[in-house]
């Protein structure tokens, strides 16, 4: 069938491909460059307010919308009043996709397809016009960060206030104690430029300040609110008013499911361990989609919902050894197979959507700044990504299908046919990637490939990792 696809799409592809090459130049050569305002229409119509869930190993099989056992009616809810996405791409790794989200570009370009671990060093540049320093020039004077930042913590420049937010409240590190607020033995916990004492359990604390942001809007003014929930990302840990929905058993052992496993793998975190993991994180799912439920309600009592562009997404696929699951896909976090990068995903915009439709486009992670860029100026490509306002009112959108989606270093798709690791799938009749047609369409895999390589050759900067970062005193970012 692939010698059929013919010299057309292998001429999209090149174009696609000269497009991203070129625009690789004009970036290297404009990183330095503030945002041209000049170049957007500046429109007269009420900009929307932007507002971006993300969760933080949310797998595909643990939302309601996807038939999962776990308790999301909440954006069940929202779901059946927005734009669906079912072929969404993340980067298989938290600070990644982050990185991807907030720049619009692969990470890679940055050095930065890794994970900001505490004792690492680095985060996004000062020359990348982020998301939020974007939106700064459009009106948005309001741009809050309210969760997990990850995106560097080693130098005071890599902080949120220094990157284009106005507000921050929440942790820098990845892999937060849910009660004490602790990471790498330190507390992990800020509002703005300061350590923060609140307490109480990090999602709802997370959902709180959301709402009072939302809550603290003067009317006409459009704001843009990023919430990355640390939940449902490890420790597993969560109140029991959550594990009990879950009937959750006070009497029996905690994590009755972790004995079989090796003592050097039992978890150190004991406060909020629910009687199995699986129960554990479907508790922590839950909350989070409470506290979405909480900031919608918000947005609707406030008359904002029409006007407001609602976008949820998880950062990458779950892990099953903490709880979660990417049935029916195969791979999991950290790998490129399905389970790793396609995630769950919807925009409620009642403005361009007016009910619910399936998305069956490809879309990626570095697809959302284009997109709001596109909503805010007119203009619908940025670097790597491309918008999807176009998707919304139309079966599908051929520049997304046809485009050579670089996933990693091992992997790229074009709309169904997806290369992994040195093999071809269909993904149309083989989700779990089983069946690899190298054989019969040798042509196809030798076009993708050799895309893929251009890709690495391109995107894919070569950094040194820098493991010397020591983690101060309450995570104080240091002024270099
Ligand atoms: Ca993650």
């Amino acid at each position: 069938m692939f010698r059929n696809i013919s010299d057309y799409y292998f001429l999209i592809g090149v174009v696609v491909l000269l497009f991203f090459s070129c625009n690789n130049v004009k970036n290297i050569n404009n990183a330095d460059q503030k945002p041209d305002t000049t170049s957007g229409t500046k429109t007269t119509k009420k900009l929307p307010n932007i507002v971006i869930i993300v969760a933080d190993d949310l797998g595909w099989n643990d939302v309601g919308f996807h038939g999962s056992d776990i308790k999301t009616s909440n954006i069940d809810n929202i779901v059946k009043k927005s734009a669906e996405f079912n072929r969404f791409y993340a980067y298989h790794s938290c600070t990644p996709t982050r990185v991807g989200l907030m720049t619009g570009k692969f990470p890679g370009r940055l050095g930065l397809n890794h994970v900001l671990y505490p004792q690492r060093k680095g985060g996004v540049p000062e020359s990348e016009v982020t998301l939020a320093e974007y939106l700064d020039n459009y009106g948005y004077n309001r741009r809050a960060c309210i969760g997990k930042w990850h995106l560097g913590h080693s130098s005071i420049k890599y902080h949120p206030l220094n990157q284009g937010f106005t507000y921050f409240y929440g942790c820098y590190g990845g892999l937060v104690d849910y009660f004490t607020h602790k990471n790498a033995n330190e507390l992990d916990w800020h509002k703005n430029f300061e350590t923060c004492n609140d307490q109480g359990y990090a999602t709802d604390l997370i959902t709180k300040e959301a709402v009072k942001f939302i809550n603290d809007t003067e009317k006409n003014e459009p704001f843009f609110l990023y919430v990355p929930y640390n939940a449902p990302h490890s420790p597993l840990q969560a109140p029991e008013e959550y594990l009990n929905m879950y009937d959750f058993d006070k009497t029996k052992p905690i994590y009755s499911d972790i004995n079989v496993l090796p003592s050097d793998k039992l978890l150190p975190y004991q406060i909020g361990q629910g009687n199995t993991k699986r129960q554990t994180y479907a508790a922590m799912v839950t909350a989070m989609d409470i506290g979405i439920g909480k900031i919608y309600k918000t947005l609707e009592e406030k008359k904002l919902l029409d006007n407001t562009f609602f976008l949820f997404v998880s950062d990458n696929g779950g892990t099953p050894y903490y709880g979660g699951s990417n049935l029916p896909f195969d791979g999991k976090k950290g790998t490129s197979k399905e389970g790793g990068v396609r995630v769950p995903a919807f925009l409620h915009y009642p403005e361009k959507v007016e009910s619910y439709k399936k998305v069956e486009s490809v879309i990626s992670y570095v697809d959302i700044y284009a997109t709001i860029k596109d909503l805010v100026s007119g203009i619908k490509e940025n670097e790597d990504g491309i918008s999807f306002l176009p998707t919304l009112n139309s079966n599908s959108s051929e520049i997304h299908d046809q485009r050579f989606l670089y996933i990693s270093k091992t992997s790229v798709i074009q709309k169904n046919i997806k290369l992994n690791e040195g093999k071809l799938f269909d993904l149309s009749n083989d989700i779990k990637e089983k069946n690899n047609i190298i054989e019969k369409n040798k042509e196809q895999f030798i076009l993708m490939s050799d895309t893929l390589n251009k890709f690495n050759t391109i995107i894919d900067k070569k950094i040194t990792i820098d493991d010397s970062h020591k983690v101060s005193e309450e995570w104080k970012m240091i002024v270099e």
